[in-house]
């Protein structure tokens, strides 16, 4: 069973945590009917979506991503970099207990979710403001029986690793040169969002179908172009919030 792990907006959501954008106002009502299609998408592509209710002391709680890591042997409950986010992790250990086996990252290390960047068996964390090497570190020693390798990767300009580039196929990623160094990944297929773009290189890959923002019609373009199968979806609201797609939900396969 493919399950999906998503969480309903937070009320108090024009608080959120913003590294390099300004704050614009963001519309919550638009918000929440915005995260309702995002959830449909999700649901027609064959996933399970089991929505979490908001956490109104939590402005960015709607971004699950970032307080786990899901993989078919375990799950982790990360440490968020940012301390307004940690009181999200309580909730979302309770929604995936019935599914893995739970591990902690603990203090003082830091790890979001969004800085993990998983290709097969190797994890490509960035090390960005939010996340450290004491993470990496105990990230890395919960993954080594289970023969993940655990990479550091540099980012410059950018909040997290996957800002600048995920996964659009089983071969190709999704990147912007500015923020990353597209030769860490040399045996993938690169295409590179249009510079006009910067912050069009986050994707949500489902193998069937890619979830892609509809703000970035140019890369979506080169997306087309390359023959991968774009759902486009209007997440206005998220990417004020300095959010994307991948960041809205937890995936995962389930045997129960
Ligand atoms: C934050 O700064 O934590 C939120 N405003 C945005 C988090 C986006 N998460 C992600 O890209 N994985």
């Amino acid at each position: 069973m493919l399950i999906a792990i998503t969480r309903a907006v937070s009320p108090t959501f024009n608080q959120c945590e913003l590294t390099h954008l300004s704050r614009q106002s963001i519309d919550v009502a638009l918000a929440e009917t915005q995260h309702q299609q995002y959830g449909q998408c999700l649901r027609q592509v064959g996933y399970q979506v089991q929505n979490l209710p908001p956490l109104p002391a939590c402005p960015d709680a709607i971004f699950v991503e970032d307080t786990a890591l899901v993989v078919e042997e375990l799950a982790v409950i990360l440490r968020p970099g940012a301390p307004s986010r940690r009181a999200e992790r309580e909730s979302i250990a309770l929604a995936l207990d019935p599914y893995r086996t739970l591990h902690y990252i603990e203090a003082p290390g830091t790890i979001d979710g969004g800085d993990i960047l998983r290709l097969g068996k190797t994890l490509f964390v960035g090390l960005s403001p939010r996340t450290n090497q004491a993470g990496l570190a105990q990230l890395q020693q919960i993954l080594e029986p289970y023969h993940y390798e655990v990479v550091g990767v540099e980012i410059t300009d950018c909040l997290h690793l996957k800002s600048a580039v995920t996964q659009v196929g089983a071969q190709t990623l999704l990147l912007n040169p500015g923020w990353v160094d597209k030769d860490i990944f040399p045996e993938m297929t690169i295409i590179e969002v249009d510079p006009t773009e910067p912050g069009g290189a986050n994707a949500l890959y489902l193998g069937d179908v890619v979830i892609y923002p509809a703000a970035f019609p140019r890369t979506a373009q080169r997306l087309h172009q390359a023959q991968l199968p774009l759902q486009q979806i209007d997440v206005s609201e998220v990417l004020k919030a300095e959010g994307g797609v991948t960041c809205c939900s937890l995936i995962f396969t389930s045997s129960t």
